[in-house]
């Protein structure tokens, strides 16, 4: 029996989609130029995440942590939406998209997504440790910046291990997710919860689960479709796909 064609398999799925809902994680920016985490050249292949993504991290070495995060910064102003990105927005056409993102690139927002939840925060925001002001982190030039307001320390805008993330944001993804027909995950090790977690909401109510990834994830063995291979590759396919689909509808 031949392998069934995973292409096909994921617009059989499509056909029946009102809402869509897209997870990504830092392999769907990684052909945008930017490292991810844990692939082995990641960035958790070189430096400690609880030194660097921790309250605990900031609080011993606000210097080190504010190093990383410019360095990052850096990588990610001059980086752009790839095919991936772009593919996303465009479905737009066809469902009711929304992108539920760990990335803090901001590369979904300029590709023009119109409904992006940035679980974990965004790099170009900061805020700060006892005002909560918020700051354009790129005009931000002081080693450790301070609150011209407050004098408090400011840090960046995102959510580090062991911290909570946005209730109002997590309410609206839990709302999403109940409703969400397919899932697209994408370019996530699926490892950080609770992120990790979502797919299984959206197969709990009967809804699909798709994967994309260069490599098998924990998720993988109850993806209903699994896409091994890069994020711009498979979306740019996909896309092809669904146009041609619709297409032949209107003409009939
Ligand atoms: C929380 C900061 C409540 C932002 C990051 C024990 C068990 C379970 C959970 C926990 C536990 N102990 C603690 C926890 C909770 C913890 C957690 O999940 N830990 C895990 C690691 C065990 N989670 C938290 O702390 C969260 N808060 O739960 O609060 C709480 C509080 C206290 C105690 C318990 C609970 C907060 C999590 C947020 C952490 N913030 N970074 C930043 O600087 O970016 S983590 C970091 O990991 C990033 O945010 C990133 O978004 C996230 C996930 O990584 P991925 O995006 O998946 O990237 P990764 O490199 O891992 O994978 C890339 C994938 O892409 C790979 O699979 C690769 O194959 C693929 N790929 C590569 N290239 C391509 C590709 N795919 C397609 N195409 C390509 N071209
Ligand atoms: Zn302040």
């Amino acid at each position: 029996m031949e392998e069934p064609d995973p292409l096909r398999s994921v617009l059989k799925i499509l056909k029946d989609c009102k809402h869509v809902t897209f997870l990504t994680g830092a392999g769907i920016s990684k052909e945008s130029g930017i490292p991810t985490f844990r692939d082995k050249d990641g960035y958790w292949s070189k430096y400690d995440p609880m030194k660097l993504a921790s309250p605990q991290g900031f609080l011993e070495n606000p210097a080190l942590v504010w190093e990383w995060y410019r360095h990052r910064l850096k990588i990610i102003s001059s980086a752009r939406p790839n095919q991936a990105h772009e593919a996303i927005k465009e479905m737009e056409k066809y469902f009711n998209i929304t992108v539920i993102t760990q990335n803090i690139d901001n590369l979904h927002i300029e590709a023009g997504s119109t409904c992006v939840l940035e679980l974990h925060g965004n790099i170009f925001r900061s805020r700060c440790t006892q005002c909560d002001s918020k700051f354009d982190t790129s005009l931000l030039k002081e080693k450790i910046p301070r609150c011209p307001k407050c004098g408090g320390i400011i840090r960046p805008d995102v959510v580090w291990f062991g911290e909570m993330l946005n209730e109002d944001l997590l309410k609206r993804c839990y709302e999403v997710l109940t409703i969400t027909d397919a899932i697209f995950v994408i370019g996530t090790s699926n490892q950080v919860y609770p992120a990790a977690g979502f797919p299984l909401l959206v197969k709990q109510h009967g809804g699909k689960i798709i994967e994309i990834n260069l490599n098998n994830t924990p998720l993988s063995p109850i993806a209903d479709v699994f896409l091994q291979g890069k994020a711009t590759l498979w979306m740019k396919a996909i896309l092809e796909k669904l146009k041609e689909w619709k297409n032949s509808m209107s003409l009939s």
